[in-house]
């Protein structure tokens, strides 16, 4: 029954044809896209005391990610170090870039996951161009970009998969005519060919280099396409289904370690794994806990015996859990993912900000974090929810410096602070691997949509009148409390048109002109608390004017606020609520500090992280 409906969910999936793409080195490209000289240098991307990331020149050289500076200046003591605390390059980079590869699409089914990973649903655009293919004289095709201008494409051979193919022998296949190759094989011919004139665009236009998986769903481009990195692309070959597990499908997915599998988050891999060896997986020496030594492929779990979706839900479901997270799981283990590529949205759903905190244990650095925050969301909402109230006139700035010709294109209805604080050391030394998120919001306070006064004066404000108030709500005890992470988000956002005072509304046509411009595509994030206010004078009196451009000595800037956690990988997480697309925020719990040397990373760095540890321990 359920093989049934594994071969019935993939033929579904073969209607679609699904690009993933993920930038080289990106964090190291923004850089080297703003100073080209650094191309041909060993470059590496340092954040606190590790490297997150390093250019391929600096891979060559034998430097890694989420490696030690020290380290790195020892192998490679000409590397040029840049900061990248401050993510706002990165965000930037990765809107503009977005916006790129939207501008191919037809359907705007392209969804972000995280800030350097694209996922395109290019269905229409290939099938349209499979309509105009002629069978008898496939390797002269011309592939069209727009249905308005047949001129518009280029030429290519569809007889040919353009990159890697996977399995690698299957690409010297050469075919003659269209009836020798099987529809979708034909499909994913086209949408090769489109990958690859996508990402020559990237690099010529923009200067950044990606790597590439073309296939029918979001699982299959993803893990497909990491299999040939920088600068590559890879198709996933049919066939997609068989009845002894010997499709290219199979043979993919069961290779790769369960955790390894987007949409298994770290819960599930590690009760799939306890399941699967019959007791808890091995760890590994060192403070991580959960990098295990024994790792546990898809295929032993698949094909454990009594395996079903029934079994499954047996051994992850339960309070908390999703109902039907054991077919979903069945499914992804079968290699089957039938979630959509999400839509282009034109506004966010949620402006957040996010810092984390090795220790942050009193108000004054509380006080400190929180103007650092209220400024950056406040910039944040006049870059992505303002637009230009004329295109015509040129825009005038106020004394203030804040643009004057500007209008709020949404109006966010809550203000939300969360925390988390840090639970307390173990006895034994270690600490508790998940801590959560609190919450209160309060209804938006209307002064944030002022454009006459400074954001350092709009900052102050929220500070003093909302954000301590919330504050002392979620913190009433003066001290004892020690945090990991504040978010700052405004939430519940409301069309401007629905609101607009003369009734005239938002000009729709302008917003699509310009569309590339305001391309959102944000988390939807919705755990808020009921909106109240509470309002708490003694706080607001604390606020202290403070030298606001000082970083803390406490704060890990920024680390967390755009970086996915292991659900960055995840597409049903624990909870079985779906991809978590998108890198504004990252999910409670998520963020790690290393014990050993108190970085912070999200959760599915620190196996790469505790490797280096124990690399570290026994060289
Ligand atoms: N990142 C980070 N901290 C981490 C992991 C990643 O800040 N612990 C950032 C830096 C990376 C970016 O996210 O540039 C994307 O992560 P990837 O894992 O995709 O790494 P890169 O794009 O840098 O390299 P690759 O060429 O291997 O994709
Ligand atoms: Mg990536
Ligand atoms: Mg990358």
């Amino acid at each position: 029954m359920e093989a049934s409906r594994r071969s019935r969910a993939l033929k579904r999936q073969h209607e679609s044809i699904v690009i993933h793409f993920d930038y080289d080195c990106f964090y190291a490209s923004v850089f080297e896209a703003e100073t080209p000289a650094l191309r041909s240098l060993p470059l590496a991307v340092q954040q606190k005391q590790i490297i997150v990331t390093c250019n391929y020149e600096a891979r060559r050289r034998g430097l890694r990610k989420l490696q030690l500076i020290r380290e790195a200046k020892t192998i490679c003591p000409d590397v040029v170090i840049v900061l990248g605390e401050d993510l706002t390059r990165f965000r930037n980079a990765s809107k503009e870039l977005y916006a790129f590869l939207r501008g191919f699409s037809w359907n705007a089914k392209v969804e972000r996951l995280g800030f350097d990973e694209v996922f395109m649903d290019v269905t229409d655009i290939v099938d349209y161009n499979l309509s105009l293919l002629n069978p008898n004289d496939l390797t002269n095709s011309f592939f069209c970009l727009s249905k308005d201008d047949p001129t518009d494409g280029f030429t290519f051979d569809a007889s040919k998969v353009a990159g890697y193919t996977y399995p690698e022998s299957s690409n010297d296949k050469l075919f003659v005519g269209a009836l020798e190759i099987d529809a979708l094989q034909l499909r994913l011919h086209l949408g090769s060919h489109l990958a690859m004139h996508v990402r020559h665009q990237l690099e010529q236009q923009k200067g950044y280099t990606c790597t590439v998986g073309i296939s029918t769903s979001k699982l299959h481009a993803k893990l497909v396409g990491n299999l040939h990195k920088p600068k590559g692309q890879t198709t996933l070959l049919p066939p997609y289904n068989s009845d002894d597990g010997s499709d290219n499908v199979t043979t993919l997915v069961d290779g790769h370690e369960i955790g390894k599998i987007p949409g298994i988050g770290f819960k599930i891999a590690q009760k799939l794994r306890d399941y699967a060896l019959q007791k808890p997986p091995e760890l590994n020496a060192g403070l991580m806990h959960d990098d295990t030594k024994e790792k546990v492929l898809v295929k032993r779990v698949r094909m454990y015996p009594g395996m079903s979706a029934e079994t499954l839900e047996k051994v992850l479901g339960g309070p908390g859990t999703l109902r039907g997270i054991g077919f979903k799981i069945w499914m992804l283990i079968n290699g089957v993912d039938e979630s959509e590529v999400g839509q282009a949205r034109e506004l966010p759903k949620q402006i957040s900000i996010e810092d984390s905190y090795v220790r942050l244990d009193t108000l004054d650095e509380v006080l400190k974090e929180l103007r650092s925050l209220a400024k950056s969301l406040i910039n944040r909402m006049h870059v992505d929810l303002l637009e230009d109230d004329s295109d015509d006139d040129p825009p005038g700035e106020s004394d203030t410096g804040i643009l004057q010709t500007k209008r709020w294109l949404a109006h966010p209805k809550t203000l939300r602070l969360s925390t988390r604080p840090r639970p307390p050391l173990n006895a034994d030394g270690s600490r508790n691997r998940a801590f959560n998120r609190i919450s209160r919001s309060l209804p938006m306070p209307n002064f944030l949509f002022n454009l006459n006064d400074s954001v350092d004066a709009l900052a102050e404000r929220l500070v003093s009148e909302a954000l301590i108030p919330l504050f002392r709500k979620l913190h009433p005890e003066k001290n004892g409390w020690n945090l990991s992470l504040i978010n700052v988000a405004v939430t519940n956002m409301a069309d401007a048109a629905s609101d607009s005072k003369d009734g005239t509304g938002r000009d729709i046509s302008k917003m699509f002109k310009r569309q590339d411009g305001v391309l959102k595509q944000w988390r939807v994030e919705d755990r808020d608390c009921p909106p109240e206010v509470h309002s708490h004078d003694e706080a607001a009196n604390a606020v202290r004017p403070g030298n606001e451009t000082e970083p803390s000595p406490t704060a890990m800037h920024t680390l967390s606020e755009d970086i996915l956690p292991q659900s960055w990988d995840s597409h049903v997480d624990d909870d079985g609520s779906g991809w978590d697309s998108d890198g504004e925020t990252i999910d409670e719990g998520s963020s790690f500090i290393c014990d050993v040397c108190e970085a912070v990373m999200p959760t599915f760095a620190m196996l790469a992280h505790s490797r280096w540890h124990s690399g570290e321990q026994n060289p």
